[in-house]
């Protein structure tokens, strides 16, 4: 009866169930709060590399923000894409409680994704290895080279990176050319090298599903976000487990825990690989 009318359904954007859990706030951000390397002075520094406007400064203001619990602009974001392709090194320490206290990690940005302009893959390569000082302004033309007032010469287990950071948007994902999925597989290769693992933070993923647009909840519910982070997976080689979603604080927006719990999970992932890289060093060094 009535066979005709019976439209067939559209599937749903959304599986029933998350395919990942994301912690709970609290937790997490007890545990980035709790968090020290297992020596005295040790730092752990995050490298961010990613074309401009992938959203690193954002991300660099929304882990300050969500760690401060204000809003913190310090990593001055821009909105134009144009002619900022040189770029100095700076560190971002995160300051906790009393003024000369600071969180045992800082964080880098290195605009290094652009098809031809951007950061050489040289110059990361020494970034990696603690050889940038900081305020060196990026040359795309030339390498850093020995002898540079800003080339460190001797550098200490904190000026080297101990986690790569690839920071991707979600919403142009699918338009990513060649040439620059092979500058990320090229880097990666490079701290595969040195033993430094990698990890990917993909952005706006508000504006890649509506789904997850309405409700931040449904970012490991959306299909689209999933098969994204699959295919970006197979096209560089970072694993589906270590490639992160997050919405960043960009603009005047409101403290949200939907966005913090994303934010403070990239974070804490990224701080358990840095973790171990040093746990390794230490071993290797030792045995
Ligand atoms: N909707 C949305 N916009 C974002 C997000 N992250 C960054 N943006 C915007 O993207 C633009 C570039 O971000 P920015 O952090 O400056 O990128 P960077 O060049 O990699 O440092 C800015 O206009 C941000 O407001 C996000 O998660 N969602
Ligand atoms: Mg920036």
């Amino acid at each position: 009866m009535g066979e005709s009318s019976t439209k067939p359904v559209p599937p749903s954007p959304l599986f029933d169930e998350p395919w990942r859990q994301i912690g709970e706030k609290q937790e997490t951000l007890d545990y980035v709060n709790n968090y020290r390397p297992h020596i005295e002075d040790q730092q752990l520094r995050i490298l961010l590399h990613g074309a401009v406007g992938a959203g690193k400064s954002s991300f660099i203001n929304s882990v300050l923000s969500v760690l401060r619990g204000r809003m913190c602009v310090e990593a001055l974001t821009d909105n134009t894409s144009q002619g900022c392709f040189t770029k100095e090194y700076t560190t971002y320490k995160i300051q906790k409680g009393s003024p000369e206290t600071f969180y045992p990690f800082v964080l880098n940005d290195i605009m290094g994704l652009s098809k031809d302009k951007g950061v050489l893959v040289d110059d990361i390569k020494l970034a990696f290895k603690g050889h940038v000082k900081d305020d060196y302004r990026f040359n795309p033309e030339s390498k850093l080279s020995a002898g540079d007032t800003f080339y460190n010469e001797a550098p200490t287990a904190n000026d080297r990176v101990h986690v790569l950071v690839c920071v991707v948007p979600a919403d142009t994902l699918p338009f990513m050319s060649d040439e620059v999925k092979k500058k990320i597989r090229d880097v990666r290769v490079e701290a595969s090298r040195l033993g430094i693992p990698q990890v990917a933070v993909l952005t706006k993923v508000d504006l890649a599903c509506p789904e997850v647009r309405k409700d931040l909840k449904n970012v490991y519910r959306s299909k689209k976000l999933k098969e994204m982070m699959e295919q970006f997976s197979s096209d560089v080689g970072i694993p589906v487990n270590c490639i992160f979603p997050v919405k960043n604080y960009h603009e005047k927006i409101n403290f949200n825990d939907d966005v913090d719990s994303l934010i403070l999970s990239a974070l804490k992932h990224i701080i358990d690989f840095g973790d171990d890289f040093i746990n390794r060093r230490i071993h290797n060094v030792y045995h």
